[in-house]
């Protein structure tokens, strides 16, 4: 691992880059990294992760902000100064939950999973950057979930976490999130506001982190199941449902009751990527890195159940 300071020719712009080489899982070695979400954007691929911070021996989530890895070939990778915090939104007290980055019209937004100052529980904000890494700033100046709009559902503090979005092919945007219950809506063009109500989708055993992806005709939604957590998966012709379930994609993974999955296409290949507890000695639950393995399909367009390994992709 080596560290690169850029200064910027406009004069005073100092940007700290961290450059490394995967050596297999986890990918980051050098701090706890969790919930990690793909993008692939222009050849690259980046990683939004949460930066887990909690020291040893407590046992709780701890995570202030977030940070972006990119990389082109998958081997070499170049962490960004942290582009996000949760307090980068001034509404909300903290704790930088699950996230995603998605692409539009070449603006990059950032739906986050916070603590909100005022309104008890988790809520959901939004940033906007003009590059995949930065500088972001809270696109709303207002949370566009917050725990008061689902309690007709459940009436847990902690459901409205972890947002994914999708654009459909024919532009409209969908926001999914939920914990226990999975909920989406429809997203207007500015990506900004919600553009229906918010419906549910039934999912067995359904706990958290959910993941929309296409491949062919066929979406897939993947999520956490149970706890500690397996990633399970549904497919459907129709962003709108009715989704069918198809079973476990990823088993429990090592040493963590989380297990937050995201998938792309990279350069022809699929990508698994997620996290596991397995830095030691004081990896865990709350310590928790960033792994990546391979996706496949299989003909009937099901998924092959995911083998993590210690190698990786590499
Ligand atoms: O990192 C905090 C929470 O743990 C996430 O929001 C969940 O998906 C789980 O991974």
């Amino acid at each position: 691992m080596f560290s690169v300071a850029l200064v910027a020719c406009s004069g005073l712009l100092a940007q700290n880059d961290t450059t490394f080489v995967a050596t297999g899982n986890p990918l980051v070695k050098y701090k706890y990294t969790a919930d990690p979400a793909a993008l692939v954007h222009n050849n690259k691929v980046y990683i939004y992760a949460g930066h887990d911070e909690c020291p040893p021996p407590q046992q709780r989530y701890v995570l202030n902000k977030w940070c972006v890895f990119s990389s082109s070939d998958l081997k070499t990778w170049t962490e960004h100064p942290t582009p996000l915090s949760a307090k980068d939104f001034s509404w909300a007290k903290g704790e930088a939950w699950a996230s995603q980055v998605i692409e539009r019209n070449g603006k990059f937004y950032w739906y986050v999973t916070v603590q909100h100052k005022d309104i008890h529980g988790k809520s959901i904000g939004v940033a906007v950057a003009d590059s995949p890494i930065g500088p972001f700033k809270d696109a709303r100046g207002s949370a566009i979930i917050t725990n008061d709009m689902t309690t007709e559902y459940t009436k847990i503090s902690w459901d409205d976490i972890d947002p994914t979005v999708y654009i459909d092919d024919d532009g409209q945007a969908y926001l999914f999130w939920g914990n226990t219950q999975c909920y989406y809506a429809k997203l207007k063009e500015n990506m900004i506001e919600l553009d229906s109500p918010i419906m549910t989708v039934d999912l067995p055993r359904f706990t958290e982190a959910p993941w929309v992806h296409k491949r062919g005709k066929w979406y897939y939604l993947s999520y956490a199941s149970e706890f500690p957590e397996k990633i399970c998966y549904a497919m459907s012709k129709n962003l709108n449902g009715p989704w069918e379930y198809k079973g476990i994609l990823n088993e429990i993974a090592g040493n963590s009751n989380t297990n937050h999955q995201s998938i792309i296409e990279f350069k022809g290949e699929w990508y698994f990527v997620y996290h596991n507890g397995s830095i030691n000695v004081d990896g865990g639950s709350f310590r928790r890195s960033v792994c990546i393995d391979k996706l496949y399909y299989n003909k009937d367009g099901t998924m092959k159940r995911v083998q993590m390994t210690s190698e990786g992709i590499w």
